[in-house]
């Protein structure tokens, strides 16, 4: 159950951060939260895809919206060519809530798709109830760490914000949407308790092993491929033209900003290296040691491991 009192007695924060139902959030997002919270009806057919901040969003959404529709957009024609996935499948707490809007969702074809980076326990009550699904992608926290400070600097008013500030935010797990711990432990809970409702994967395993990891995507998502397709190759070709790299190169991720959020965020910000362990480029072996051991105390007994210090 969210903790109401924390809505009406907001902790204020560095970076414009509020302590809200049990995680720090940009503040700015906090009455869309609460409205996403009182007015979102899903519908049992719904996909929810959910991540903290630098786990694989961008990734996981063009992946969900080409395999669910791959039958409708042939990847010549898909829309993922010319327009961002941000702007594709929006979220609920940055785009389709944001600013007091209560958005039409009329037009929307079914199944829709929908995002978010909030921890399990603040979502509407409506997605836990029905049959909704939820796809959840976690990623080495150290590289999440690393990638959201690069995407802080991107913003010229952040450009100096230090990488051991970010550190010890992590931490303290005072990052956004929630402690690493707290939010990657809300969704597997809910995956082990109902597969069927919570689909768990993991960065690194998705880098490994695409087709593999794509196949239980589709088959979660109620799309599986056929043996034809497997046999013509259709899953390494979805693959391929969700690669980082072929993203990265079209003209939509490289010039201009997601459009359906308050905030300017370059689409090219949201593409960089893509690689697992990165963080050994920028965190000392001592840094990385001690924050492994935070997260591992922070989940024993969870069932849950999550491979940090290579
Ligand atoms: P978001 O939560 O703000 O949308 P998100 O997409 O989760 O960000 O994270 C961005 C990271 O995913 C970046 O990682 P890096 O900083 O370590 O490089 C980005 O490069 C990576 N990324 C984006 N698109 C892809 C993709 N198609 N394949 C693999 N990694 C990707």
């Amino acid at each position: 159950m969210a903790d109401q009192s924390n809505q009406r007695h907001p902790q204020k924060h560095t970076l414009n951060s509020t302590h809200f139902q049990g995680f720090w959030c940009p503040s700015e997002f906090v009455p869309n939260i609460i409205s996403f919270q009182n007015h979102f009806q899903a519908l049992d057919d719904d996909i929810v895809l959910a991540s903290k901040p630098k786990a694989g969003t961008t990734w996981l959404k063009s992946l969900a919206f080409t395999i669910l529709n791959r039958h409708r957009f042939p990847l010549s024609v898909s829309p993922l060519n010319t327009t961002n996935p941000h702007d594709l499948i929006l979220f609920f707490e940055l785009s389709h809530y944001r600013n007091g809007r209560l958005p039409d969702f009329a037009g929307i074809s079914s199944p829709r798709l929908f995002s978010t980076h909030l921890p399990y326990h603040a979502l509407a009550e409506s997605i836990k109830q029905s049959n909704a699904r939820i796809v959840y992608i976690t990623r080495n926290p150290l590289d999440i760490m690393v990638s959201q400070w690069h995407f802080v600097r991107s913003m010229p008013e952040l450009a100096d914000w230090p990488l051991d500030a970010c550190f010890e935010r992590f931490c303290r797990g005072e990052e956004a949407f929630g402690a690493f711990w707290d939010h990657v432990s809300g969704y597997w809970k809910q995956s082990m308790e109902k597969p069927r409702k919570v689909l768990f994967l993991k960065y690194e395993e998705m880098k490994e092993n695409p087709v593999g990891e794509m196949k239980k995507m589709a088959e979660f998502m109620g799309c599986p491929f056929s043996v034809e397709e497997e046999k013509a190759g259709a899953i390494e070709e979805i693959a391929e033209f969700c690669s980082l790299s072929s993203l990265k190169n079209l003209e939509v991720n490289k010039n201009g900003a997601v459009k359906n959020v308050d905030l300017i965020l370059q689409t090219k910000s949201f593409f960089r290296k893509g690689e697992a362990s990165d963080y050994v480029n920028f965190l000392s072996p001592e840094a990385a040691e001690r924050y492994s051991k935070i997260v591992e105390e922070k989940l024993k007994g969870s069932g849950l491991t999550i491979k940090m210090c290579c």
